[in-house]
């Protein structure tokens, strides 16, 4: 046995790191997702932020890799780290993210987004419209805009913060009991679009609120904490909950302005 400290070259060849981008786990460095199927069966391509930061854009993300269909992805710069590429300025004027080209039409909102792959390759399990997808959604939005109402806006007493606290407590409720409605530890019978609608800013709620507000969406929510633990074992999860902490909440601060990289 070697008793000696190994140099890096020596720790270098006991490693594979390689990692494949193409058919191998999720990743965020991708540019060609395959699974397993030819570049010819390619008829999309995710136009998406350069650091895996836009939580739109992690949706339809996060729906392409579960449903396994092969893509391409074109990485644009976000406004506040910098200037917007011209091309995609051309694609898409706005400059906003994400956009998908979906057999060569051009279409932008992640919610539109997604009610198009779904034409094309059927649902997420349940899709965008289903009627038991549909109030998940709007609880969704609810969520977003308590989370906001708390977090991103300056307070001029402790007295209306902890109003703002007590209405995300009480969206919560209701988010914790739409997830007690079956016995998976998803929104529905099974994983499925709802999931995929609430994972980026559930994401960034919880790195927030923890970071800002000491709040521990997973201590003070026994669903959203199992849910947690099943999203984390799907292997289309870019180890999000370990990536995010600590830069979502850099990312969204209480003056509810992006942080500018420096
Ligand atoms: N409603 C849009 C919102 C998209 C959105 O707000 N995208 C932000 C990034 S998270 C954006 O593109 N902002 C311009 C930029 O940062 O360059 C959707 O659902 O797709």
């Amino acid at each position: 046995m070697t008793t000696h400290p190994l140099t890096w070259a020596e720790l270098e060849a006991l490693t594979d790191f390689e990692i494949d981008t193409v058919n191998g786990p999720t990743n965020a460095q991708a540019r060609l997702r395959l699974f397993g199927k030819n570049e010819s069966d390619v008829r999309v391509t995710l136009y998406r932020d350069n650091h895996a930061w836009c939580p739109y854009c992690q949706k339809v993300w996060l729906w392409l890799e579960e449903k396994q269909i092969p893509y391409r992805i074109k990485k644009v710069t976000m406004f506040c780290y910098g200037t917007k590429e011209s091309w995609y300025k051309r694609k898409v004027p706005s400059g906003m993210l994400p956009a998908l080209e979906l057999d060569g039409r051009m279409i932008t909102e992640s919610d539109d987004i997604l009610m198009a792959l779904e034409q094309v390759f059927g649902p997420l399990v349940f899709g965008m419209n289903d009627s038991k997808v549909m109030p998940l959604r709007q609880l969704e939005r609810l969520l977003f805009r308590a989370w906001c109402g708390w977090l991103c806006y300056p307070t001029r007493s402790q007295r209306q913060d902890q109003r703002n606290k007590e209405q995300f407590i009480g969206v919560m409720g209701k988010v914790e009991e739409a997830l007690s409605r079956t016995p998976s530890p998803y929104f529905l019978e099974e994983f499925s679009t709802a999931d995929v609608v609430f994972t980026p800013y559930v994401e960034r709620m919880n790195a927030s609120l923890y970071y800002y507000k000491g709040y521990s969406m997973r201590e003070e929510n026994p669903g959203f904490s199992a849910w947690f633990d099943a999203m984390e074992s799907r292997p289309t999860n870019p180890r999000n909950s370990e990536r995010l902490p600590y830069s979502c909440s850099r990312l969204t601060a209480p003056n509810g302005r992006l942080l500018r990289k420096r």
